[in-house]
């Protein structure tokens, strides 16, 4: 049995005003020519596929295509539900997809969690909110993790009378490297699930949901997060990008990472403000796209610089961050942890939606602010 493990796809996303569906594209052409090249029984697309709960039409067609190019070439398709999909969205393609030979989970169950291609079971995971997670078992006093852990256990059960078994699954395993700030990492950390709980009842784990390529080391089997499929914003600067092809044989599966190539890698700099023009050069000769720390020592000429590097590097420039003696850079989340309620609620609706909270939402999270408080 040959697979290719993909994850975190994020098709709609922009980064800025800038889409990056030209960069999932460019990655999704390797992804189809490694198929064609190596003949996979099997493509697993570990969640997250798109990036907005209500994709726009030009991601939908870019998926779309890439399952019928996937068909074109005789390889069926196993997709689950990552955080970033909606549920519902995912279930109302789910029929029309198996046209294409693939196959959604759209959301955890019981009932329907297993995709059997001859010997090889896979048991199916999609992201599962606490919401869905606590309703589906009968003991709602558990915390998460456990939960979760006893939903795996179910599926392992649910795949040991199969010569190979795979678990696909779109969760926060405990002690996987993010890449953003530490802070971040304990925050979800009590949605962690504990890498014990990935036991040897499975050949291989195909997870999504941390965008860094790793193995999961502690765990009792081939676990493996294959990550984003580019660099998806500046948190991930630097870092290479993988998909896997895992063959499974009896005893040991061989896992070969892929590296893809990517069509704009994004790079972070950090300077002081009197230096910008000189590295002006180095900056336009950058490939892909760019965030710019700037170390502010003249406040009165600082527009004007602005104005310039918005002009001489294009679309190019993301994001110029300003950063004075009183204000360090802040990580994102650190700054966020300072806001209140409601403007961290603002901040996800511009996030979600590219626009600003409409003041009826707004009244509305107030209100339910005030009972919850
Ligand atoms: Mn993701």
């Amino acid at each position: 049995m040959r697979l290719l493990h993909i994850a975190d796809l994020h098709a709609g996303k922009t980064l800025g005003k800038v889409s990056r569906n030209p960069d999932l594209a460019h990655a999704l052409d390797q992804v189809v020519k490694f198929a064609r090249e190596n003949s996979p029984d099997l493509v697993l697309v570990a969640g997250d596929v798109f990036d907005k709960a209500n994709p726009d039409n030009e991601s939908k067609e870019l998926i779309f295509d890439f399952f019928l190019r996937l068909k074109g070439l005789g390889i069926e398709v196993v997709v689950i539900a990552g955080n970033h999909d909606s549920y519902d969205f995912m279930k109302s393609i789910k029929k029309l997809s198996k046209l294409a030979n693939v196959h959604i989970y759209d959301r955890p169950s019981r009932e329907e969690c297993i995709y059997q291609m001859g010997e090889l079971k896979i048991a199916c995971l999609p992201y599962p909110s606490e919401r869905v997670i606590t309703s589906a078992s009968e003991d709602s006093k558990k915390s998460y993790a456990d939960l979760v852990s006893r939903f795996i256990n179910y599926l392992a059960k649910r795949v040991e009378d199969s010569r190979y078994r795979i678990l696909l699954a779109h969760l926060f395993i405990a002690g996987s490297k993010y890449t953003r700030t530490e802070k971040e990492a304990t925050i979800t950390q009590h949605y962690a699930v504990q890498p014990a709980s990935l036991t040897d009842s499975f050949d291989y784990v195909a997870l999504g949901h941390v965008h860094r390529y790793q193995r999961i080391e502690n765990a009792p089997t081939y676990a493996y997060y294959t990550g984003s499929l580019y660099q998806l914003d500046f948190s991930e600067a630097g870092s290479d990008k993988f998909f896997n092809f895992v063959i499974l044989e009896d005893g040991t599966p061989k896992v070969e990472s892929i590296r893809l190539n990517l069509k704009n890698p994004l790079s972070v700099f950090d300077m002081k403000q009197g230096e910008a023009l000189s590295r002006l050069e180095e900056l336009k000769s950058e490939g892909g796209y760019i965030k710019l720390f700037i170390r502010v020592e003249d406040r009165a000429k600082l527009p004007m610089l602005v104005d310039r590097l918005r002009e001489e590097l294009g679309d190019k420039l993301i994001k110029i961050e300003l950063v004075t003696d009183q204000t360090r850079p802040v990580a994102d989340l650190e700054l966020s942890s300072r806001l209140n309620p409601l403007d961290l609620y603002r901040e996800y609706y511009r996030a979600a939606y590219s626009k600003e909270l409409p003041q009826d939402l707004e009244m509305k999270f107030l209100e339910l602010l005030k009972k919850a408080e």
